[in-house]
């Protein structure tokens, strides 16, 4: 199969949340192939794990979220995608983490208080890993009393914040303003949709990334 090919079937399942072979949703795609199968596929097929994630799975999310925004879809819908783009990272995952053994210092990372999106922030922690850092993930809904008690435990850690919604900016700049006032010495990145490098700079971070690429650029400075 040509890799255009492949590569629409995967952002295909993920835009209509086929998770894999095995799952009954969407009815009209029972008993086909999945985000499972075809990315297993497309890897066999010698397709590059970057590839596939710009090229299919992030162009899926970005479909679903505008589906969602004209309200062709709803949340569970968006949910099940969430689930169905998962179910492909988890082949990518050894890719991008196959770092370097020795580690170069430790990153804690979070999605912050009252935000519950977790892929891009994993998304991060993978691909730091994978760049030669230790990651220790707080997973989401994360207070400034959880990323206070990590630091207090790590206190050479670098730290990321996480945001999605607009609503959650708020939380995030408390947070970050928590952490510079007790750990004043930690440089802090922020990334996630809607925050920016004005909003960095608004909240005293230290840095801002686009993306995972720009998080490792951002870390990897600190120790050059
Ligand atoms: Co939500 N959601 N969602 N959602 N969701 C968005 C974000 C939204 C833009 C959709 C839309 O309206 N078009 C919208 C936010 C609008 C706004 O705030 N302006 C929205 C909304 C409104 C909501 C709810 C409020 C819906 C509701 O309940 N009515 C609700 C909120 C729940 C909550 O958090 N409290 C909600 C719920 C959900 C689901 C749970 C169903 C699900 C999340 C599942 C999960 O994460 N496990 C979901 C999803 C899937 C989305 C969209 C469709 C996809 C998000 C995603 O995973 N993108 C999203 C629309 C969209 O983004 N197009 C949407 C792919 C991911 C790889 O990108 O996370 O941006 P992203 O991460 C990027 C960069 O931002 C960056 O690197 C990543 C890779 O490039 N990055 C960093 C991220 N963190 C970083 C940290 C760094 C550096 C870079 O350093 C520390």
């Amino acid at each position: 199969m040509e890799k255009e090919e492949l590569l629409q079937k995967i952002l295909h399942c993920v835009e209509n949340g086929k998770v894999n072979n095995a799952a009954p949703y969407p009815p009209n795609m029972k008993g086909k192939d999945g985000a499972d199968e075809w990315t297993k596929k497309a890897l066999e097929e010698g397709i590059g794990p970057d590839e596939i994630l710009s090229e299919a799975l992030i162009k899926a999310m970005d479909v679903v979220g505008k589906k969602f925004s004209e309200k062709k879809i709803f949340v569970p819908q968006m949910l099940i995608s969430a689930k169905a783009m998962n179910a492909a990272m988890e082949h990518l995952k050894p890719y991008f983490q196959s770092g370097a053994v020795k580690k170069k210092g430790l990153f804690i990372i979070g999605t912050v208080a009252g935000d519950l999106h977790d892929i891009g922030k994993n998304l991060v922690g993978m691909i730091v890993e994978g760049a030669g850092w230790e990651v220790l993930d707080l997973g989401v809904d994360v207070n400034s009393r959880k990323f206070l008690d990590a630091i207090g435990s790590h206190k050479d850690a670098v730290v990321g914040l996480s945001a999605l919604l607009t609503t959650t900016m708020a939380n995030m700049k408390t947070i970050a303003q928590d952490i510079k006032q007790q750990y004043p010495e930690v440089p802090l990145i922020i990334g996630g949709a809607p925050v920016n490098e004005n909003f960095k700079t608004e909240i005293g971070a230290d840095g801002y990334a686009p993306d995972p690429q720009g998080a490792v650029s951002y870390l990897n400075s600190l120790i050059a």
